[in-house]
């Protein structure tokens, strides 16, 4: 048996989204979201699931927040609803909205746990999304509008702020492959709206700078590590390739100022271009305090006649898969963070999403015994805690999710949580894999 131990400091977290867990998506003056109109609209989500109630944490919160304690969490990264705040995205403001994430946001504080919030999750306001969504330059605008109200409101309390979460994702399963809000295919309006999710993130990180504020902001990317599935160097230049539509894409513009050249020949050759002043590169590559991503599994690329790339599972039955199907791959969580410390200049780094689903039951004992969920994150601290002992500048690790909530297109059938939520009954159990956590937080470290 060894001991892992981790640094003083570390932040040990847990991570949810406004619309997977809040509910009450009609009330105290709350806006259509463009989730809302997505899962409203049959065949968008697995059996018409809906976030109209999810949690209750809108009603509940006092009772999540005890849970948190309970299980000694030292951080919670939630994301604000825009359209509580601003229900047609601008102009006039809710305040029963803001209140309710001022109630939120002290009692965290006075629970001892340090508040971090992400700006958007993905609930677009719909009344925005009628005239163009992110599509539409204005909206950057509004979402600073938006991230203004919210920092000078919060700003003093919150040390932790994430601009954008997923960038890509937002971009790509909501504008090109159409499985999340707001269902467009289309593969221009998809770099369209990537580019204009990278230019608010730099309008935002300008004006917090300006308001002269204390803690730190970055944005959150969803990365996973490539492998060539193959030593073909075809299937070794696809890897690249993937790895550049996905991670370079992003990475590049917010450290380099620049998309990087292999891609925009990839989408050149495919006849889709886009256009935006050279300034906006200003904006976005202004220096963060941190990057953050989120990481799940890993890939194995292979070369394709036609789309450049293609995922594949090597040796089928090998590796563990999750609920989602995602490959167990913990290594890939070291192979990147060493790889942004190498590539990005040792930026400090924050794990902003970690965790799988697994189908969990509730025994005659009235336990949720998760033993893979919990073997799943002691892997995936293991190498993280080995990235730092190689000298990567790793601060911190929110675990997805602190309880099961809905998992966007897949509604209510993935369980992320480390605290079960009956989705009856609202009644929520902290699982096996919450007491290994709470432990683990308390010893700041863990044996394997
Ligand atoms: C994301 C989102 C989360 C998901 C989680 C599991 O990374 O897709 O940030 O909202 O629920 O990742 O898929």
């Amino acid at each position: 048996m060894s001991k892992i131990v981790f640094p003083k400091d570390f932040i040990w977290g847990s991570a949810t989204a406004a619309y997977q867990i809040e509910g009450a998506y009609n009330e105290d003056g709350k806006g259509e979201s463009i989730w809302d109109r997505f899962s409203h609209t049959p065949g968008n989500v697995f059996e018409g699931h809906t976030g109209d109630v999810a949690c209750d944490h809108y009603h509940r919160y006092e009772e999540d927040i005890q849970l948190m304690k309970e299980l000694g969490i030292k951080s919670y990264r939630y994301s604000i609803s825009w359209p509580r705040i601003f229900p047609d995205g601008k102009g006039k403001l809710n305040e029963k909205g803001l209140d309710f994430y001022k109630r939120l946001t002290n009692l965290l504080l006075e629970s001892g746990i340090t508040p971090a919030i992400t700006l958007y999750h993905w609930d677009l306001p719909q009344k925005l999304q009628d005239i163009g969504g992110w599509t539409n330059r204005d909206v950057t605008d509004y979402f600073t509008e938006f991230s203004e109200t919210i920092i000078r409101s919060l700003g003093d309390v919150v040390p932790m702020w994430f601009t954008i979460n997923e960038p890509f994702i937002a971009a790509f399963l909501g504008h090109l492959f159409g499985i999340h809000a707001p269902g467009i295919k289309d593969m221009r309006t998809t770099l369209q709206v990537g580019h204009n999710l990278l230019l608010s993130h730099g309008k935002v990180l300008k004006l917090y700078r300006e308001l002269n504020q204390k803690g730190q902001m970055g944005i959150s990317l969803n990365l996973s590590y490539k492998y060539p599935a193959s030593d073909d160097p075809a299937d070794i230049a696809a890897t690249n390739l993937s790895f550049g539509t996905v991670g370079r894409w992003f990475l590049d513009p917010l450290y380099k100022g620049q998309y990087p050249e292999d891609v925009l020949r990839y989408y050149e050759n495919m006849k889709v271009s886009f256009s935006y002043p050279e300034e906006d590169m200003k904006l976005i590559s202004q220096p963060m305090d941190f990057l953050a991503f989120n990481y799940y599994s890993s890939e194995f690329v292979k070369h394709d006649d036609e789309m450049g790339f293609t995922h594949i599972d090597p040796e089928p039955g090998k590796f563990e898969e999750t609920e989602m199907n995602w490959l167990v791959y913990p290594q890939g969580l070291y192979d990147l963070i060493m790889y942004l410390d190498r590539e990005y200049g040792k930026p400090n780094i924050i794990i902003s999403e970690n965790g799988a689903a697994y189908k969990d039951e509730i025994n005659s004992n009235g336990r949720i015994e998760d033993v893979k969920r919990t073997k799943y994150l002691i892997d995936h601290l293991s190498h993280a805690h080995r990235a730092i002992q190689d000298g990567a500048n790793l601060k911190g690790y929110y675990l997805w999710s602190l309880m099961d909530n809905f998992e966007w297109s897949f509604g209510y059938s993935k369980r992320f949580g480390i605290i079960y939520v009956d989705h009856e009954t609202q009644k929520r159990i902290i699982k096996d894999s919450g007491y290994w956590y709470k432990e683990t937080i308390a010893n700041n470290g863990f044996d394997i």
